[in-house]
C-alpha cells in the first residue's frame, strides 16, 4: 500500500480544482437537468433530453443506454418525484458504472522492483504522468528510476531526463533509435542492483492500429516478463479524455494487445465534460488508476468514483 497519508487540503484542493475543470463554470448536468424539468415534473420528455445530454456529454449511446434504462425504471416506480430525486438517481445511476473501477495502484516491493510499463497514441501525456507518479512515489517514500524506453521521439529522453533531474530520480537511456526493449531491460538490472523500489518505463506514442509499432510492445512486455517473469507488474494505458469516443476505442484495442492492468485519464480539464470516464469504466473493466486534470504534479490524483460522480454532478 502506499505508505504516507495524502494531506487532506491538497485532497480537497484537488477536487475544488476537479469540480471547477470539469465543469467549467455551471455544471453541466444540475443546471441542465433544472432546465430540463421547468415545472419541476420529471417524465419521458425530460428523460429523453437528458438521453441527448449524455450523449454530447461523450458517455456514448450505450452507457447512455444503460443509465436511462435505469431512471427509466425509477420513473415507472414513481420514485422520480422532482428534479432532486432525478438527480439522485442519477448521481447513483453513475455511481454504480464507476465503483467497479476505482482500484488503487498497489506498489508490492516483495519482488524486487515494482515495474510499471507506461503506453499510449502520441501525445497522451505518458511521459508527464511518469514525472508526476515519480514526484507522488519519492514523496510516499519510494525508491524511483525512470527507463528511457521512447527512443524514437526526438527530445523524448531529455524530457524524461528533465523530469529525473527535477524529481531527484536516476534515468536510464541509450542511444536514439536503441531497440526500447533492450533499454527497458537494462534498466531493469540497473534497479535491481541499485535496490530501486519503483521502476517506471516510458515508451514512444504510437496509434493502436498500426500494427508493427503494437508488436513492438508485445515484444517489450515479453523481454521485460524474461528478467523478471512477474514484470511488468502493471501495463498501464494513458488516455487523453478530450479525444472522447476515440480515447475508447484506444483503450479496447491496446487492451487486446497487451492485457491492461490499470488505466491514466489525462486531460479531463480540456474533456467534453469527463462523460469518457462512464464510457471507459462501463465498457471495459480495467482499473482507472489516477485521473489527471491539469500540467502541474499535484493535479493528478487516485481515482475516486464517489468523488468523480460528485464532481459531475455539483
Ligand atoms: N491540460 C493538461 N495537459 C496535460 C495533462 N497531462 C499532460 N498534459 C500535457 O500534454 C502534453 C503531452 O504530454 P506528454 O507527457 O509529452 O505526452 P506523451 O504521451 O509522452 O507524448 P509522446 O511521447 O509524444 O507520445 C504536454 O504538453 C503535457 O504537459 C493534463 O492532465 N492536462
Ligand atoms: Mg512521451
Amino acid at each position: 500500500m502506499f505508505g504516507k497519508k495524502e494531506k487532506p487540503e491538497k485532497k480537497e484542493g484537488f477536487i475544488k480544482r476537479l469540480r471547477a475543470r470539469i465543469n467549467k463554470g455551471d455544471s453541466w448536468l444540475t443546471y441542465d437537468l433544472a432546465n430540463l424539468a421547468p415545472g419541476g415534473k420529471i417524465d419521458e420528455d425530460t428523460l429523453e433530453e437528458l438521453e441527448s445530454l449524455l450523449v454530447m456529454a461523450d458517455v456514448g449511446v450505450d452507457t447512455t443506454e444503460r443509465i436511462i434504462g435505469d431512471l427509466h425504471k425509477r420513473l415507472a416506480r414513481k420514485e422520480l418525484k422532482d428534479v432532486e430525486a432525478l438527480q439522485r438517481g442519477l448521481r447513483e445511476a453513475i455511481c454504480e458504472i464507476l465503483a467497479p473501477v476505482e482500484q488503487p495502484l498497489v506498489i508490492d516491493k516483495s519482488d524486487g522492483p515494482y515495474v510499471i510499463l507506461m503506453v499510449g497514441v502520441n501525445g497522451a501525456g505518458k511521459t508527464t504522468t511518469i514525472g508526476k507518479l515519480a514526484r507522488r512515489f519519492k514523496d510516499q517514500g519510494h525508491s524511483v528510476m525512470l527507463a528511457a524506453g521512447d527512443t524514437f521521439r526526438a527530445a523524448a529522453v531529455e524530457q524524461l531526463q528533465a523530469w529525473g533531474e527535477r524529481n531527484d530520480v536516476p534515468v536510464i537511456a541509450q542511444h536514439a533509435g536503441a531497440d526500447p526493449a533492450a533499454v527497458i531491460f537494462d534498466a531493469m538490472d540497473a534497479a535491481s542492483a541499485r535496490d530501486i523500489d519503483i521502476l517506471l518505463a516510458d515508451t514512444a506514442g504510437r496509434l493502436q492500429s498500426q500494427t508493427g509499432l503494437m508488436d513492438e510492445l508485445s515484444k517489450v512486455k515479453r523481454v521485460m516478463s524474461r528478467r523478471d517473469e512477474t514484470a511488468p507488474h502493471e501495463i498501464m494505458l494513458v488516455l487523453d479524455a478530450s479525444q472522447g469516443q476515440n480515447a475508447l476505442v484506444q483503450a479496447e484495442k491496446f487492451h487486446e494487445a497487451l492485457g491492461l492492468t490499470g488505466l491514466t485519464v489525462t486531460k479531463l480539464d480540456g474533456s467534453a465534460k469527463g462523460g469518457i470516464l462512464l464510457a471507459i469504466a462501463d465498457k471495459l473493466s480495467v482499473p482507472v488508476r489516477f485521473i489527471g486534470i491539469g500540467e502541474a504534479a499535484e493535479d493528478m490524483q487516485p481515482f475516486v468514483a464517489a468523488e468523480f460522480a460528485d464532481a459531475l454532478m455539483q
